[in-house]
């Protein structure tokens, strides 16, 4: 790492073992989910196993498709309020951000916040996105320690921070994968990592017109097809399974009565498929689905609400209307 962003990980070793240790570990965190969640009815994969290293690249291009409109609303709105957000952090705050994916949503507001010297803790269960996020915010007066773990694991991890305020930061929707309980379960643990008077910055999109989610989730150039059957891949080539690929289509769907996008693997034919690595042998009728994401969409008072309840206090809320997307800073009271 360069001398402008001093990084220091707080991951598993970097040396060859440590990384092949760390594969070792992401394999079989995969496979016992993938044992667990493919059993259930109906058959599901959890939407972390999207982010591997293809899957993350993959994420970030659906990031530039016309159609996701997620990433820029946030962006304008990052930009736009950027020296009201950072008066949260104040001088020597520190920011923390879960999901911090390729880093670009933290260094567009720390370019435009004004805050000098802040550090930076940036979670992710994707090692290449911490290595991405590192880069992207070298150059920048930050020094990061990143986290490589889950949301729980790297809140709980995080020391304890007696003389500056934090900034917790959960941006670009990464909510939406939650369900209610899960979501409320979440902002209990982020709570518990603050003290009062820290500030939660949530990035959440907001539910807009049917067709406007199809074009987002099921996007006419295929990358978020292509995507969701990186699942199928990272099946056949970490745990042996036999997927074929043109077995199955990507779709997706709005659930309004849950108020979230569902992304599925549908089975275009009875098939019998193994996973060796999961120990897991069954059958695929035609037309079932493996349901592999929930993203959950939004009115602007759900947000307040669902934070509220969590012992934050809303401070404000902005409101990209172009991509309805909702930016909404909080207060841990
Ligand atoms: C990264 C979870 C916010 O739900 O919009 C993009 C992931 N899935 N296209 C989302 C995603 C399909 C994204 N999040």
């Amino acid at each position: 790492m360069t001398t402008a962003a001093k990084t220091r990980s707080r991951a598993a070793g970097r040396s060859s073992a440590g990384q092949a240790s760390e594969a070792d570990a992401s394999r079989r965190a995969f496979a016992d989910g993938a044992r667990f969640y493919l059993q259930q009815t109906p058959r599901q994969l959890p939407s972390r196993f999207l982010y591997d290293a293809l899957g993350s690249a993959l994420f970030d291009a659906i990031c530039h498709l016309p159609w996701y409109r997620i990433t820029r609303g946030e962006r304008r709105l990052l930009v736009r309020h950027a020296r009201e957000i950072g008066r949260a952090l104040g001088a020597g705050g520190r920011v923390v951000e879960l999901g911090c994916g390729n880093g670009e949503k933290l260094a567009t507001l720390l370019t435009h916040a004004g805050v000098r010297h802040p550090r930076a803790h940036l979670i992710d269960l994707s090692g290449s996105a911490l290595q991405h996020a590192a880069r992207a915010l070298e150059g920048l007066d930050v020094r990061v320690t990143t986290h490589h773990g889950t949301y729980d694991e790297g809140l709980l991890a995080l020391p304890p921070e007696p003389a500056h305020p934090t900034l917790l930061a959960f941006l670009g929707s990464n909510i939406g994968n939650f369900d209610p309980p899960g979501a409320s379960a979440l902002l209990g643990v982020m709570r518990g990592a603050l003290r009062p008077g820290d500030a939660l910055l949530l990035g959440a999109d907001l539910v807009k017109p049917e067709r406007d989610l199809l074009l987002a989730y099921a996007d006419p150039l295929g990358l978020t097809a292509a995507f969701n059957k990186n699942l199928l891949v990272r099946l056949n080539t970490e745990l042996g399974a036999d997927f074929g690929l043109d077995g199955f289509t990507h779709r997706a769907v709005w659930n309004r009565k849950a108020s979230r996008v569902e992304m599925h693997l549908v089975s275009r034919r009875t098939q019998a498929v193994a996973v060796p690595g999961a120990g897991l042998r069954f059958t695929l009728a035609a037309g079932e689905t493996i349901w592999t994401e929930s993203s959950y969409k939004y009115q602007p008072e759900d947000i307040r609400r669902l934070a509220e309840a969590g012992a934050f206090v809303q401070r404000k809320q902005w409101i990209d209307d172009e991509a309805r997307f909702a930016l909404t800073l909080f207060e841990a009271s």
